[in-house]
């Protein structure tokens, strides 16, 4: 599954997802780097990542899990993980 990043917006800003999918969110700015953080799980922000990089995440569990953009706190998304 992709997530592209263009003009400070996930695209699109909600999927779902089985479990055991990954997620690949690819920034496709000009410019301007971003990361994705689910802040409300607890964990650190992760690193940065800049136009033609992406980041990578594989998600196990049914649930919902929303995440940011650490540096754009604007930039919000929700991965819905549906099990069977
Ligand atoms: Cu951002």
């Amino acid at each position: 599954m992709i997530v592209e990043i263009r003009r400070y917006a996930f695209e699109p800003a909600e999927i779902v997802i089985r479990p055991g999918t990954t997620v690949r969110w690819i920034n496709r700015e000009r410019r301007q780097y971003h990361s994705v953080w689910f802040e409300e799980s607890g964990e650190p922000e992760p690193e940065y990542f800049f136009p033609g990089e992406s980041y990578e995440r594989r998600f196990e569990r049914p649930g919902r899990y929303t995440y940011r953009c650490g540096p754009h706190e604007e930039m919000r998304g929700t991965v819905r993980v549906v099990g069977d």
